[in-house]
């Protein structure tokens, strides 16, 4: 067993009512759990793979052996977009971008408002299971784009910011089939000091 599923930096409730305690721990311990265990049994055969960070892993998805690559980029995929996931969120913190980031969104744009609505076209517009991204291309300019399953857009040469998990799994306990509420819900649980840090990191 070489990847691990990761902690949470605060309790299965904290992201109520937003977002409830039993999505969650399922979310955690069930589905976030089942990717890391496909993807270590994947790369079982393969330990020249299991010293790599799942990142460089998915940077490069041809390199993979045929008979892993569709299990590596769905379940490595799986383990990188959560462990995401839960680290742009938070109980507290800020609810607007801020720094850098902040001026970058309203330039391209136009404000945060109008930055959510498009954020949130593009997520509910994803048939099926996928992500919501905003994503920093090569030439430092930002966009929003979304991803099937759990494709990750830094497997087509772009950094990721941050990502919204849209898979049914995600929300349907308490928003049924009402993707788009949840989505603006949301908004009430991502921490912008840290998507704010991870810019900076990225750039
Ligand atoms: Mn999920």
């Amino acid at each position: 067993m070489i990847f691990k599923l990761p902690e949470l930096n605060y309790s299965y409730d904290a992201l109520e009512p937003h977002i409830d305690k039993q999505t969650m721990e399922t979310h955690h311990t069930k589905h976030h759990q089942a990717y890391v265990d496909k993807l270590n049994q994947a790369l079982e055969k393969y330990p020249e793979f299991q010293n790599m960070e799942i990142e460089e892993i998915l940077k490069s998805l041809d390199k993979l052996p045929e008979d892993i690559k569709a299990a590596v980029r769905n379940n490595g995929g799986g383990h990188y977009n959560h462990d995401l996931f839960w680290k742009i969120m938070s109980p507290d913190g800020e609810r607007k971008p801020v720094g850098e980031l902040a001026k970058k969104i309203d330039e391209k744009f136009g404000d945060f408002e109008s930055f959510k609505a498009k954020f949130k076209d593009a997520s509910v517009g994803r048939f099926g299971s996928g992500w919501g991204w905003l994503v920093l291309n090569s030439d430092n300019s930002i966009d929003i784009v979304s991803t099937p399953n759990q494709d990750n857009p830094i497997s087509e040469g772009k950094k990721v910011i941050f990502g919204l998990d849209v898979w049914e799994h995600a929300y349907y306990l308490k928003y049924m089939n009402k993707r788009p509420d949840y989505i603006d819900a949301w908004w009430n649980v991502v921490n912008w000091s840290i998507i704010e840090e991870r810019y900076q990191s990225l750039k």
